[in-house]
């Protein structure tokens, strides 16, 4: 049995909606089911799991309209998804209900429920978010069926609010494969038939790095499983680490290289280490060279600190530096150091 696996697509999200390419990224996230169609028919899957948050909330008929357009351009395909607790299957809306397509099936029930397709001798199960929220720990005494099918578990959540979930046991549940959302960065477990796909597409800044989803085949004796990247935008972390010598127009020459390197992608910068007390950073010179969409600044002044203890022979400033520079002071001591000193010399 051939497989796409992808999941929390969150249509209908639109991150970076205040900034210049909110529109785009609106755009990408939309478009992101559609890619996917596309892939499950060059790669021939017999199934695309989609194991929740396929909305960004519970969706409106013009949503479900769209999905269903999109499944329909499925050539060899058939869909199972589950509802997540973005998309819960509120009972104003349509999703529980509404007709996907008759190669879509939608595992609506609150406990545990399958869908079986014979030609591949494949069984998929799962259970569907009825609220924005499930405590209960409902997959860590989950047991396969032993016999010859394929058993395929769709599962979201992963967090003390959304079905908490002890990985080492649910990996040895006996399913062939455990197809699993809730958490936007992509994961394949080691040595485990298991794996959360991640978004095909980033929602947050924070979302650092590619995002896609997985391909594979499974059969009872075999497992092959592939990461494929899809998304049209990764934000990339640009860490700098500074010292005494940064000055602005080296730090805009960095990011303006970083830039030019990967001109779809939206860059955050990262500086850390030490500056020059007297150098403060200009974010927003940095903010305005293109696709950065934000600047965290976590320099220290670096201070001479003999320099301070000569002049200041006697007054708090040099008590405060004897009582925060000690041999063994922590990193947060360090960062009080500098800056309590900041503030204290009035930089
Ligand atoms: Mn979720």
């Amino acid at each position: 049995m051939r497989f796409v696996h992808a999941g929390d697509f969150h249509i209908g999200a639109t991150p970076e909606s205040g900034r210049q390419w909110g529109k785009e990224r609106a755009i990408s996230v939309a478009g992101a089911l559609g890619r996917i169609v596309d892939l499950c028919n060059s790669e021939k899957a017999d199934l695309l799991l989609i194991p929740g948050d396929l909305f960004n909330a519970p969706p409106l008929t013009k949503e479900l309209k769209e999905a269903a357009y999109s499944f329909s351009r499925l050539e060899n395909t058939r869909v199972v998804i589950i509802a997540g607790n973005h998309d819960y299957l509120s009972e104003d809306c349509a999703y529980g209900s509404f007709d996907l397509g008759e190669n879509v099936f939608l595992l609506s029930s609150e406990s545990f429920s399958s869908v079986y397709f014979e030609d591949i001798n494949t069984e998929v199960h799962g259970l569907s978010y009825h609220k924005k929220e499930i405590r209960e720990p409902l997959y860590d005494e989950l047991t396969a069926p032993t016999d010859d099918r394929i058993h395929v578990l769709l599962a979201h959540g992963g967090d003390s609010l959304h079905v908490p979930i002890k990985y080492s046991q649910l990996a040895k549940s006996g399913f062939d494969y455990i197809a699993l959302g809730h958490i936007h960065q992509p994961k394949l477990f080691k040595g485990t038939h298991m794996a959360y796909c991640g978004s095909p597409e980033p929602l947050d800044r924070t979302d650092i790095g590619a995002r896609g989803c997985f391909v594979g085949e499974v059969t009872k004796s075999t497992f092959t499983i592939m990461w494929r990247p899809l998304a049209k935008t990764q934000y990339r972390l640009l860490e700098i680490n500074s010292d005494i010598t940064l000055t602005q127009a080296a730090l805009e020459e960095c990011v303006k290289e970083e830039l030019a390197a990967h001109p779809s992608d939206l860059i955050v910068v990262l500086l850390e280490g030490s500056r020059d007390p007297a150098y403060t950073v200009d974010t927003e010179a940095v903010l305005q060279l293109g696709r950065v969409v934000e600047v965290i600044d976590s320099t220290n002044p670096e201070y001479d600190l003999e320099q301070l203890l000569a002049d200041h022979d006697g007054d708090i400033i040099s008590y405060y530096i004897n009582m925060l520079d000690t041999p063994d002071k922590t990193p947060e001591m360090k960062k009080a150091l500098y800056f309590g000193l900041s503030a204290l010399l009035g930089d």
